[in-house]
């Protein structure tokens, strides 16, 4: 059999996060505190808390807003982070929900009943516990059969699912896979540090990947091919784990969250990221031109530019190198899985596309897909 992207479901949760608001929000913590500690400010002991700014953010990274689960507790100074209501064991986990949001999406435009997905994978940069996997809950939830688990390689864990998937749709181990992408950044980030509070949105994306026989068409993307690299880096990280308690370690330290070298990833990312691509192309037999769309990880308007300029030589036509993350941030792994569901229906049969991630680890997944012809 050969694997299909049969389709993709989006959530984005309803409350919009403006730069105006966050900086407005962020300027009020900064004035707060620095009012609380002016003492140890005025005697040198500690550093003030600098303003952010609307211009910079937009600037250095083209991110307009940011959609996320809970906006008051966020933009509340005097709090920086989202307020969720506790959930018993038996209610469904967010996570899953907005999991299971984004697959009922994917079913609903594939035509597909729940009870056909044969595997679940739940593939994203966080998970909200350690088990039962997510992937289990989320299977359970939407009623599919087979088997699900979980897999965390962060921004590039839906690319990384999509090659699992592929691969057991080709061995004839599953007809069809559910790939889902729940991204909660909003929970894991330090929205009191201006260096990257801008940066995350919330979403959930899911993708349905299916064999089909090898003279079969319909609509969907075939899977050309998958390629995958990985490099250790500590330029990004999210230190805590089950070992932290056994370490006496700070729960509230600031490696506690995101942390990140931001400089650095993006002088050692973007290239990684636009040789990978060109080299998965030329095993394909095909060159970065041969390609009419990329659908790049949605970290920084300027990193996607860079890249796309590296593989073509020019800068990307308008539609060549689709931007989302004005409007939903970075999202982690669901950043290309957004773009490419948004802007793939005008295409033709035949057109030859890349969704390309890249992120911590370091790590960097391509699929290179075509566009099947309906009928
Ligand atoms: N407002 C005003 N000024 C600011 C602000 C701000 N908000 N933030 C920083 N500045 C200042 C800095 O302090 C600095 O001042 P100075 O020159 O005096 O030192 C100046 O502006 C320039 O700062 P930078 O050098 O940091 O600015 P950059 O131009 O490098 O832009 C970016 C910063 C946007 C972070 C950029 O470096 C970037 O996008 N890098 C790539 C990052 C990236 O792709 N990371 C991938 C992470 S995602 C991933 O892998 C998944 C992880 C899992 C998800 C986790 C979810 C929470």
């Amino acid at each position: 059999m050969r694997p299909v992207i049969a389709a993709t479901g989006l959530f984005t949760p309803p409350e919009v996060i403006t730069n105006a608001e966050l900086v407005a929000s962020f300027n009020a913590y900064a004035d707060r505190a620095n009012t609380l500690h002016a003492d140890e400010i005025a005697s040198g002991q500690r550093s003030p808390v600098l303003p952010s700014s609307e211009e910079f953010i937009e600037k250095a990274s083209g991110i307009r807003q940011r959609y996320v689960l809970d906006k008051a507790g966020v933009l509340d100074p005097a709090r920086m982070y989202p307020r969720f209501p506790r959930r018993a064991d038996d209610d469904l986990s967010l996570e899953a929900e907005i999991g299971v949001a984004a697959a009922r999406d994917a079913l609903g435009r594939a035509g597909r009943e729940p009870a056909s997905v044969d595997g679940v994978i739940c593939a994203a940069s966080n998970m909200q516990r350690a088990y039962p996997a997510m992937a289990v809950e989320i299977q359970h939830a939407i009623g599919a059969r087979g088997w699900a688990y979980d897999m965390n390689v962060a921004c590039s864990s839906a690319t990384f699912a999509i090659d699992a998937a592929a691969h057991a749709v080709r061995s004839g181990g599953a007809r069809s896979v559910l790939v889902v992408n729940p991204e909660i950044t909003s929970a894991h980030l330090e929205w009191r540090d201006r260096d990257c509070h801008f940066i995350f949105g919330d979403v959930a994306t899911a993708v349905l990947v299916e064999g089909r026989s090898e003279d079969a068409n319909g609509s969907g993307w075939e899977i050309l091919g998958t390629r995958l690299a990985t490099k250790f880096s500590n330029a990004i990280r999210n230190n805590p784990g089950f070992v932290n308690r056994c370490e006496d370690a700070d729960p509230n330290a600031r490696d506690m969250l995101f942390v990140q070298d931001g400089r650095r990833v993006f002088k050692e990312v973007c290239p990684m990221a636009a040789a990978h691509i060109e080299a998965h192309l030329r095993e394909l037999g095909r060159t970065p031109a041969d390609v009419r769309r990329y659908w790049l990880h949605q970290a920084n308007v300027n990193m996607n530019v860079l890249i796309a300029r590296k593989l073509l030589g020019r800068d990307p036509a308008e539609g060549e190198a689709p931007v989302v993350l004005d409007r939903y941030a970075n999202t982690a792994s669901a950043g290309s899985i957004i773009a490419f569901h948004l802007h793939n229906e005008d295409l033709r049969p035949g057109d030859l596309g890349a969704i390309c991630s890249f992120g911590a680890g370091y790590s960097v997944g391509s699929v290179v897909v075509r566009k099947l012809a309906i009928g």
